[in-house]
């Protein structure tokens, strides 16, 4: 068992709190895989100010060599892929071969953003003054609070921390309090790609202090989140009374539609997999199907035949399809979905149960569940369950579909199953979805490509790529007169 402290100035320091978080294998919870500080809103305000005196140097540091450093902490990450792709499984539950990807995501994204330092940052304009040099330059926003979740306890961090740094800001860190172990080896990951002191700040804790304390903070530039539209209001009202930039990556509800034409069993493969990949824990998982009424009795038969397959345990053992939930919190609000759904008059297709018994050790383990008989009236069509569960709808045809899957106050990600290219094309543009997918799975993001929702899934603003440059600088707009 480890104990991890947190990363401020460049130091592993204590928490003032004194006292330890404990952290639970979600696969077996009576092992305590770790444990992390507690930390205080004074423990925030000492690595505001690391931050903000690192910043000084790093804003003046070429973005080349900023992105040399990127680089290396992505040679390390992948060294290290093995180690903590293994906390992070132990740690949240997700399998292996899960946590393993997602470390390799990470390094990718960081090569990405790491390359990003020899693009352009700004733009030569024509000036009304013929005497007049006019141009616009990106400069950074100072100290950002990245608070991030536990279903991706790597790629997300990563994700905000490489475009944070490539553009010159310094970050305090605060990992979902679940997966403050995994942070803390990504954290030693910077540390030895040689990230100068104080330009990363990892600070372990409640949501409640050490959120809180990195949203108010005066010398906070600005804030990006991923997690709950519950908190993500509390970040946006907060960040709005103190004038900083927010980004918020909030839920999903995301809906694939199939139709008449579509090639049914890479359909029902990839709605199954968008579904329970991960546990269903992604904000991008598919939670809702759409099925036209023609093929419904075929599709359902092959929904079925296809979650069959799924074979569910602890995530370290390699013959297991599907991982845990990662917590007590979170199995009490799946398997209450599932209840509400019968209640509501929906019924088990496949599942439903918890699974219980001594081989699976008192873990957090639900079955794949798949509901018919779903209107989109029912909570289970409209909440988010961030679980493995699957709402199947029956639609007349087309277009109805279109309008269901809409019908949400969400709007991160839709897919499309059809072999009618007119059909796709008016998908596309119809969805009110940030991320559109024809034939493909709802969940998944490449690290070049803008990632983000509308609707209540995001603040609109869009992750990764070069999207990533808006959230990350400020335009400065400069004008030299000459006169000669
Ligand atoms: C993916 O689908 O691989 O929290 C990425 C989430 C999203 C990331 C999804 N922000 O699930």
């Amino acid at each position: 068992m480890s104990h991890y402290l947190n990363y401020v100035g460049g130091e592993w320091v204590a928490a003032t709190s004194g006292t330890k978080h404990e952290h639970f294998n979600p696969a077996n919870p009576s092992v305590c895989v770790g444990t992390t500080e507690n930390s205080t809103s004074e423990d925030v305000d000492q690595a505001i100010i690391e931050a903000k005196q690192a910043f000084v140097n790093w804003k003046e540091m070429s973005p080349v060599a900023r992105g040399e450093i990127l680089r290396k902490a992505a040679d390390l990450l992948e060294q290290d892929v093995q180690d903590i792709a293994e906390m992070a499984t132990k740690e949240m539950g997700k399998r292996l071969v899960e946590t393993k990807g997602e470390v390799l995501r990470g390094a990718m994204i960081l090569r990405y953003y790491a390359q990003e330092g020899m693009r352009k940052m700004g733009e030569l304009l024509p000036s009304m003054n013929p005497q007049n040099t006019l141009y616009s330059m990106r400069v950074p926003l100072g100290v950002v609070s990245c608070i991030t979740p536990w279903n991706f306890p790597v790629a997300i961090p990563i994700w905000k921390m490489a475009p944070a740094l490539i553009y010159g800001n310094t970050v305090v860190w605060k990992p979902a309090q679940e997966t403050g172990l995994t942070a803390a080896k990504i954290a030693e990951v910077f540390e030895k790609a040689g990230l100068p002191k104080g330009v990363l700040n990892l600070v372990n804790g409640s949501g409640s202090t050490v959120g809180n304390a990195l949203v108010e903070h005066k010398d906070v530039s600005a804030i990006t989140f991923t997690g709950s539209n519950q908190v993500g209001r509390l970040i946006a009202s907060k960040a709005v009374a103190t004038n900083k930039k927010f980004q918020l990556e909030l839920g999903g509800k995301n809906p694939v539609v199939v139709l008449e034409d579509a090639d049914l069993d890479l359909a029902a493969k990839l709605t199954v997999e968008g579904t329970m990949k991960q546990t269903g824990q992604r904000c991008t998982a598919t939670s809702r199907v759409y099925v036209v009424e023609s093929i419904y009795e075929q599709f359902k038969e092959k929904l079925v035949e296809k979650v069959k397959e799924i074979k569910t345990g602890d995530g370290m053992q390699e013959d297991v399809t599907m991982g845990p939930v990662a917590s007590s919190k979170q199995f009490d609000t799946v398997t209450s979905y599932i209840a509400k759904g019968t209640e509501e008059g929906a019924n088990i297709l496949y599942g439903g149960k918890a699974l219980k018994g001594e081989e699976y050790s008192g873990g957090y383990f639900i079955e794949p569940t798949i509901f018919e008989n779903v209107t989109n009236e029912m909570t289970i069509a409209k909440e988010e369950i961030f679980g493995p569960v699957l709402a199947v709808i029956k639609v007349a045809d087309y277009q109805e579909a279109l309008d269901q899957a809409n019908d949400t106050m969400y709007g991160l990600s839709a897919s499309l199953f059809t072999s009618n290219l007119d059909k796709a094309f008016h998908f596309i543009k119809n969805s009110e979805a940030g991320m559109v997918q024809i034939n493909g799975e709802t969940g998944g993001a490449e690290p070049q490509a803008p990632f983000g929702g509308m609707k209540e899934s995001s603040s609109g603003t869009r992750e990764q790529g070069q999207a990533a440059v808006e959230f990350f600088t400020a335009y400065k707009t400069v004008a030299i007169t000459s006169f000669l």
